[in-house]
């Protein structure tokens, strides 16, 4: 009888024993399975966290199994508001609750039967590793990729802190909801935007979900364009004086609709707004701008929100023709953005369009294209009308020439703009990572000096944020004053603290020499273990994490720490799951506790269910049927085993062996693409198709063994049972004969719009992607096809591939 429990235990008891988890850092080869690092909430983790955490320990058991050394560490990004934030509802200490967390986290990890080695864990809000993270900043400081100053910062009223960009979430605080508003204070920054072009240059290098890299793409904007320069004008002796030799830059993607540009619009917090401002318009245009500061970028810019402005009374030359167009002032357009003033093109441009109509300001088309309509702007590339000499090129030659054309008289120059801006991270709250920098009246910012790293974070009773906006380490007398390390005078010190996100900027790179205390880590160690080979995770990482790792490991690379310039090769984003139609979550109610079911069907039943539910990268269902599927079939592998365990026979049945040597090529492919659920299917038909037949001791042996990164804890008793007295892992995972595995050939036809063009000779079990490919080699179809466009492929397994054109 299979009693889960029971063996699950003795398995986990020997594992701890034996070490077998213990990864050996200095052997070879190596490969690097992690996992993003969790942080540690009150509420613990249900079934849906453990997709992630089950799916990259298959990997990792799967890879040990292939003969690789495997780091597959843990540990716990334990700093942060949400731990302040629960510490401040429930009245505990957040180093306290912290703790309690890991600890219950802990407990339910180790319930997966994963093979993490806790020796080498992280903890972020330990000293011994926040140390390194003040260590980084001291680095970076002294590299002037560090840097303080003031600016309007997103303040969430509710936290009372500043929140990054990317923390507000359509104008609301992304923990509480609250509305962000902006509030001026002197802030740290990370210089991320010296590597804006290569963080989106060496995206093409990585092996990542597509999705992924377009996020990131998108995130850092890289826009090539042109900056074009008008004059400002001064329509009356009275404005004569203070308007002249104003000039008004602006960024457009698109030099070719210059002509059409009918009027300029400058954001809300352009410098010039005040000076361009005439008294007539002038209360209106204040009125305007403090409105507008209040919103958030994300409503301002909305196709949908009806468009708001307002004139300056001034007016400027449009350089390519002389005319001069009125100046606007607008919230559509972004202070942060380019130049924050746009050249507006009503006829090309969305938003244009709509405050031209709106305004009634003057629509003039310059490009035109196979369909132009009159109610709305042509913004595709066309050719070039009414354009002086640049009438009749193309909208790309156009850009090309009008640049130049600007350039050579100085009115204007190519150039490149990037939505990225830089990193913000100082928080005014307590529980993170002290900013290691001491300010002195006499010598300015200075950084700690390296041996008295770290700046412990003090004891602190009252660890609630101070309305005014500062920390509350500010209220410590005996940790702000500090003599000055390069003057010895009267200073104080910082009392921000960083972002979490800089915490875990570089955890990866601790894992593989974490007792480490005279440096951050040895270098020839990292070496050894970087880049990550898989990193597993959610894709609510797929920006500010990815990114700031990414840019942290490339400054760490020129402060040359190591040698590699992207942190992880790999990654793989697992899909969420979802239970009785929602997302499960404990603010739904619709969580299932692991605890519960791993007392009723044992973890590996949870594990093999979790794969089997559906592609490992969508999201799926959970179904209390389903696991009880899965624990029966659990069952009755284990009784395959304990009723057929002396059958030496080597005389397997001919047919159960090549089924043998497919089954371990199809396991074994299906696992390199972390297809999971249909490596679960090969098995199944593979025990099914011992029914009625004679099953040798060989069989078993796969099947147990290709089970093995599934269902740890049950392979091993099997393993055992079968005579075995090493663990099941320490066996290497089986390779098929090729012979015996040849795939039956099969006649496909190939159709274009439903008439026969061809046939291809291929593999019965070809999938979709190769058969479309060599079906469009096959030389009469290529001739039918060539230069059409395909509107639609279909293949229809065995049978036909079949193209719409
Ligand atoms: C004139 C124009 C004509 C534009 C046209 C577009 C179409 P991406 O591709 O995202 O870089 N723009 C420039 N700075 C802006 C700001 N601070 N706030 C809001 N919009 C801004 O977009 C570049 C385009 O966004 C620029 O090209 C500019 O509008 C606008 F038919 O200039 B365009
Ligand atoms: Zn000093």
């Amino acid at each position: 009888m299979y009693q889960a429990q029971t063996i699950e235990k003795k398995w986990r008891k020997i594992w701890e024993e034996t070490g077998v988890h213990k990864t050996d850092l200095n052997a070879k080869p190596k490969y690097y399975c992690l996992d993003m690092f969790p942080y540690p909430s009150g509420e613990g983790l249900h079934v849906g966290h453990w997709s992630g955490y089950v799916m990259s320990d298959v990997w990792a058991r799967y890879k040990k199994m292939q003969g690789f050394e495997v780091l597959h560490p843990m540990g716990f990004d334990a700093f942060g508001l949400p731990a302040e934030n629960a510490a401040i509802k429930e009245g505990i200490h957040p180093k306290i609750n912290t703790e309690k967390s890991i600890a219950n986290f802990k407990r339910q990890l180790n319930e997966m039967g994963p093979m993490y080695d806790w020796s080498l864990e992280i903890n972020s809000s330990d000293s011994n590793y926040y140390k390194w993270t003040q260590w980084i900043f001291v680095q970076l400081f002294k590299k002037g990729l560090a840097y303080r100053k003031k600016a309007p910062a997103n303040w969430c009223p509710s936290c009372k802190t500043v929140l990054a960009n990317e923390q507000v979430e359509e104008g609301k605080c992304f923990r509480c909801d609250s509305e962000v508003t902006k509030k001026d204070f002197p802030q740290w920054f990370f210089k991320i935007t010296d590597y804006a072009d290569e963080l989106v240059d060496d995206l093409e290098k990585l092996d990542w979900p597509e999705r992924v890299k377009i996020m990131q793409r998108n995130w850092i904007g890289r826009s090539e364009g042109t900056e074009v320069t008008f004059d400002v004008v001064a329509r009356n002796e009275a404005t004569k004086q203070s308007r002249q030799n104003l000039k008004i830059s602006v960024f457009t993607t698109r030099a070719d609709t210059l002509f059409g540009c009918t009027y300029l619009v400058l954001s809300p917090e352009h410098p010039l707004v005040r000076d361009l401002t005439t008294d007539e318009h002038k209360k209106e245009v204040i009125d305007y701008c403090e409105k507008a500061k209040r919103e958030s970028d994300i409503e301002r810019t909305s196709l949908e929100k009806e468009k708001t402005g307002v004139f300056t009374g001034s007016y400027a030359v449009n350089p390519v023709n002389g005319k001069e167009i009125p100046i606007w002032v607008a919230d559509y357009v972004l202070a942060s953005y380019g130049t924050g003033a746009v050249m507006a093109v009503p006829a090309h441009d969305t938003r244009d369009f709509e405050f031209a109509m709106k305004f009634k300001l003057p629509i003039i088309k310059v490009i035109v294209g196979e369909e132009t309509k009159d109610n709305e702007a042509f913004v595709d590339y066309g050719k070039l009308v009414d354009s002086g000499e640049f009438t009749g090129l193309t909208s790309q030659n156009a850009i090309t020439k009008i640049t130049q054309w600007l350039e050579e008289r100085k009115l204007g120059k190519a150039t490149i703009s990037y939505k990225l801006h830089d990193w913000l991270i100082s928080r005014q709250r307590y529980w993170g990572t002290p900013i290691p920098i001491i300010h002195c009246p006499k010598c300015g910012e200075v950084s700690v000096p390296e041996k008295d790293l770290p700046v412990e974070l003090p004891e602190l009773d009252d660890f609630k944020p101070t309305s005014e906006g500062k920390s509350p380490l500010a209220k410590v007398a005996s940790f702000v004053k500090v003599r000055c390390p390069k003057c010895g005078g009267q200073a104080e010190r910082e009392t921000d603290t960083m972002d979490t996100f800089v915490d875990s900027s570089w955890y990866f790179l601790r894992y593989p020499d974490v007792h480490n205390d005279k440096e951050i880590f040895a270098k020839e160690k990292v070496m050894h273990w970087l880049p990550v080979d898989q990193y597993v995770g959610g894709i609510e990482h797929a920006i500010l994490h990815l990114l700031y790792a990414r840019f942290i490991t490339k400054a760490l690379a020129d402060l040359k720490l190591f040698d590699f310039r992207e942190p992880f090769k790999k990654l793989f984003n697992q899909g969420m799951i979802y239970y009785k139609g929602a997302k499960m979550s404990k603010s739904k109610g619709n969580i299932v506790s692991p605890d519960e079911i791993v007392k009723k069907f044992g973890t590996d039943s949870i594990r093999a269910y979790i794969l089997f539910i559906g592609p490992a990268e969508q999201d799926k269902e959970w179904t209390d049927r389903g696991i009880v599927g899965m624990h029966r079939f659990l069952q009755k592998v284990y009784g395959l085993v304990e009723k057929n365990v002396s059958n030496r026979d080597k005389n397997s049945d001919k047919e159960l062996t090549v089924w043998r040597e497919r089954t371990i090529k199809r396991v074994t492919e299906d696992f390199e693409n972390f297809q999971f659920n249909t490596a679960l299917s090969a098995l199944m038909e593979y025990v099914n198709a011992f029914s009625g037949k004679q099953i040798t001791f060989d069989l078993l042996e796969t099947l147990v063994i290709l089970l093995a990164p599934i269902t740890p804890h049950l392979s091993e008793e099997l393993w055992q049972m079968l005579g075995h007295k090493e663990s099941v892992f320490k066996t290497s995972w089986p390779k098929f004969n090729p012979k015996l595995v040849q795939a039956e050939k099969i006649t496909l036809a190939i159709q274009i719009n439903g008439k026969l063009r061809g046939t291809i000779e291929v593999d019965n079990d070809i999938d979709e992607k190769k058969a479309i490919e060599l079906a469009k080699k096959e030389i009469n179809v290529a001739k039918h096809l060539e230069g059409k466009k395909i509107k639609k492929e279909i293949f229809v397994k065995g049978k036909l591939v079949s193209f719409v054109i």
